[in-house]
This record gives C-alpha cells, structure tokens and sequence, in this order.
C-alpha cells in the first residue's frame, strides 16, 4: 500500500526536483552496510550517494574493513546484537523510505539483519523498499563475506528483498553454475526471481565489451539497461553506488525501473569524474566522485 506522502512524491518523481529544492523533510533511506576505511565504498559510498541524490541517510554498521582501493587488509565484524539494534532503533523512531543491505560479513550478521528488518517492517505496518547487494567479493579480489552467509541470505534476506542486485560473480555463486554471456545472463535473472519473489537486476559490467549492461527481470518481464563502459579504471565502490542510488530514488517515491535508469547514470557519472591521486607507491588511486 503506498500512503499519502508517498503518491505525493511519486507525482513530482524527478530526483532533480529534490536536488534543485532541497526541503526540510526529505525522503529516508537506511543502509546497512560495512564500513570501507578508504571511502570509495560501504557505508562511505551509500552516505555520499544518498546526499547527492537529495535523501537523507541513516547507518547501521555491520564491519570494519581496513583497506585501500588496492588491497583489503582487515574485516572486523560488529556484534550481531549491536548490528540489531542500530536497525530496530532507526526503524523505531524515522519514517523509513527505503532499506539497503550491503556488506554483512558473516551469517549470524545477515541472519541478525534479516530479522530486525522483519521485525522493523511489521512494527512500521507499511511497506519499505528493501534492496539488498549480495556483496561477496570486493573489486581487488578479496574475499568479503564467511561462506556459510550465503545461505541466510537465501533462506533469510532474499525472501524479504523488494530488489537483488547481484554482479555476474555473485549470481554464478547464487545458482552454482557459470554465467559468460547475455542469455546466460537473462536466465540466471529469470531464476533467481522465481526462486526468491523478488526482482533482480544482474549486473554485467565483468563481462566488458563497449557497453556496460544490466539486466533487470520484474514482474515477468526481462529488461535491459546500459550505458557506455568507462575502459582502463580499476574502479572500487560502483556497486554499492549502485545500489544506493536505486535506493535513493526508491526512497523519493520513484518506480524501480525509473530509479534503475537514474541509478545507472548516477554511477556512469561517478566513474567518469573521478577523483585521481598517485600513491606513495606510484600507482594511481582512483575514487569515484559522488555527484551531480
Ligand atoms: O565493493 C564492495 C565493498 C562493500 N562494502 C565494503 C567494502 C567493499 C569493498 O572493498 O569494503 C565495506
């Protein structure tokens, strides 16, 4: 059911409209993430998309993760308890817009997580947009998330899911079978929707070429979305801009569709104005630039 508020907003849906008028009360969106020490991603990255887009930001770390764009040095996961209570204390007292999960590090985490955000949904008595990025792997190869997570998030998060986005690595892992190109790629979405009844966007930016494509599979229908793919950049936190940025329109009173093809320019954009230092080292440190 969608409340007075929210048929407002999706009537003047332009996430322009909320960045051009900035208002006292804007749309709420939580996240529910790690925390990346060099910003480009986690948390970091999901505060710096909602604010450009116009949406206020709520947090509730899961882990610490030391580490540079390069290499991920530490994770330390928060207490399952006090993840709990960051989430059951914002959803007690905020109008929630919309929810992501990024990050969850281990299954008690995502299982803990899964739980607050029932609890939160059934309290609140209203519907909440729930986005969830089965982050796995990070962009430098690194191992993200305890193995056993995976299987909270299919018996416990996916079934809450509003949107799964998935890159081409997670939704290979999520089915146990291999995905090299668009069909393949059509197919896992088409799978994960019915297994899970929620919609999925499958991201192919791994599988390069001159277009970086996604594809989406909701109520029924397999969509296509994509934009140029910005070539020689090793580019940490994209997917969690990604999805923050569905998120955020979401959480403004957008359609999924529409907030997808506003999501993926946003990201576009933070690719090609990034910002660019040389390391100590001498290598380049490439971050994204979260703006309009
Ligand atoms: O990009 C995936 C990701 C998500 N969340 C956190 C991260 C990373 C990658 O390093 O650190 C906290």
């Amino acid at each position: 059911m969608i409340g007075r508020d929210r048929r407002a907003r999706r009537r003047r849906a332009d996430p322009n409209a909320l960045i051009q008028h900035p208002i006292e009360s804007p749309p709420v969106a939580l996240t529910i993430a790690g925390s990346d020490s060099s910003a480009g991603a986690g948390i970091q990255a999901d505060l710096k998309t909602f604010t450009a887009l116009g949406v206020y930001g709520l947090t509730a770390v899961t882990c610490i993760v030391a580490e540079v764009p390069r290499k991920v040095s530490r994770i330390e996961p928060i207490t399952a308890r006090m993840v709990r209570d960051q989430i059951e204390v914002l959803l007690t007292d905020f109008r929630v817009d919309a929810i992501k999960t990024g990050l969850l590090c281990s299954a008690e985490i995502v299982c803990a997580v899964a739980d607050a955000i029932k609890e939160g949904k059934k309290k609140a008595a209203r519907s909440i947009p729930l986005v969830v990025d089965p982050v796995m792997i990070a962009t430098s190869g690194d191992k993200l998330l305890e193995f056993e997570a995976v299987d909270g998030y299919k018996k416990k998060l996916f079934p809450l899911a509003t949107l799964i986005t998935p890159n081409l690595d997670e939704a290979a892992v999520l089915l146990d079978t291999t995905i090299n190109n668009r069909r393949q790629m059509g197919s896992a979405a088409r799978a994960l929707a019915k297994e899970y009844g929620a919609s999925i966007l499958v991201k192919g930016g791994h599988l390069r070429g001159g277009k970086a494509i996604d594809l989406l599979f909701h109520q029924g229908e397999l969509r296509e979305f994509s934009a140029p793919f910005v070539r020689g950049v090793k580019t940490h936190g994209t997917g969690c801009t990604y999805s923050a940025a569905i998120t955020a329109g979401l959480a403004a009173g957008l359609s999924l569709e529409q907030a997808i093809t506003g999501a993926k320019k946003f990201v576009t954009e933070s690719i090609k104005q990034r910002f660019r230092w040389k390391s100590k080292f001498g290598h380049i440190l490439n971050a994204l630039r979260h703006s309009r």
